[in-house]
Formats: structure tokens, sequence, C-alpha cells
């Protein structure tokens, strides 16, 4: 009875521990600004989001997205962009990308300053959402992330759920 005490006392303390440990993680869902074309500047969880002809796009239209019902994607006739950016540095974890027509791509460039610090892309090959970890981009120290999602006559996709973590402690980055 002690021994068994003892063991859900110690899983209790883990997951305490894990959850402190992942408390910088956060998850843009493009939600709080409604269907429609996006705001060129907008906020979510600490992050300035500064987008170039995207479009928020609701259940109606394209069903829901992986975080709350609303995503964004590339808006019609000129190429799209997502900026993602903050003062404190932060890490690039995964995103959420489905395809709406065709094969469609979304470029990722993390930059720390004016310094590209890698780049990844990821094609979507499903109607529904697909998660894609960071690939190159994984564990980069970064402080913004621009994030360019097709929409043309080869590929269209939508995007959700972008998770993004606290950057590790480290010399230069308190
Ligand atoms: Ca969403």
């Amino acid at each position: 009875m002690t021994a068994r005490i003892r063991r859900h006392a110690g899983a209790a303390a883990l997951m305490l521990w894990t959850g402190a440990a992942g408390a910088g993680s956060v998850s843009l869902g493009f939600e709080g600004y409604g269907a429609g074309a996006a705001p060129t500047d907008m906020v979510e969880d600490g992050f300035r989001l500064v987008t170039r002809n995207l479009v928020i796009s609701g259940p109606g239209k394209s069903g829901d997205g992986t975080d709350g019902p609303h995503e964004i994607e590339g808006g019609m006739g000129a190429p799209g962009a997502l900026a993602i950016l903050r003062d404190a540095p932060f890490t690039f974890v995964s995103l959420d990308w489905q395809a709406e027509a065709g094969t469609p791509v979304i470029r990722a460039e993390g930059y720390l300053g004016p310094h590209l610090v890698a780049r990844e892309q990821f094609t979507a090959r499903q109607p529904s959402y697909m998660t894609f970890e960071a690939g190159a981009l994984a564990g980069q120290v970064i402080d913004r992330l621009i994030l360019y999602p097709q929409r043309d006559g080869a590929g269209m996709g939508a995007l959700d759920r972008v998770i993004l973590d606290t950057a590790p402690e480290g010399p230069g980055t308190s």
C-alpha cells in the first residue's frame, strides 16, 4: 500500500515537472479575428502576426481547423506571407497544413535578427490536416518565422495550429 502511494506521488510530481517545462509552448490557431481578409497585423499568445495577402477561412467554407474552427490561407492573385515574431527568441515546433487543391507547399524561413537561420518546406498531400515537424528548423533559436502558404494553379492549402516554444536558455538569450 505504501509503495503504491509513493508511486502515485512520484507520477504526479513528474507530470507537474513536465507541465512546467512546457509552459512556454503555444499553439497559434488564428481565432478571434473572424473570417475574411486577414488583418495585416494581429496578436496571438504574445506573438505579433504580420500578414500579406492572407485570408482567414471559417467552417462554412472549408471545414474546421485543428486549433479552433478557423484556418489561414493565401489570398487570390498574389503570393501570401505570414510573419510570426516577438522580441523574446523562440523555436518553431510544428504546423498543420492541409491540401484544398493539388499538392500545395508551405515554405518556412526562420530568422534571428537579420540572419536567415534555416529554411524548410512542407507539402500537403491529403485533404485533411497533416502535422509537419519543424525539420531543418527544429530546435533553432529564432525571433521571426515567415511562412509562405502556396495558393496558385498547382496547389492551395490551409494552415492551422502553428506550435512555437520558448527558446532554451543559453549564452546571449537571457
Ligand atoms: Ca484555427
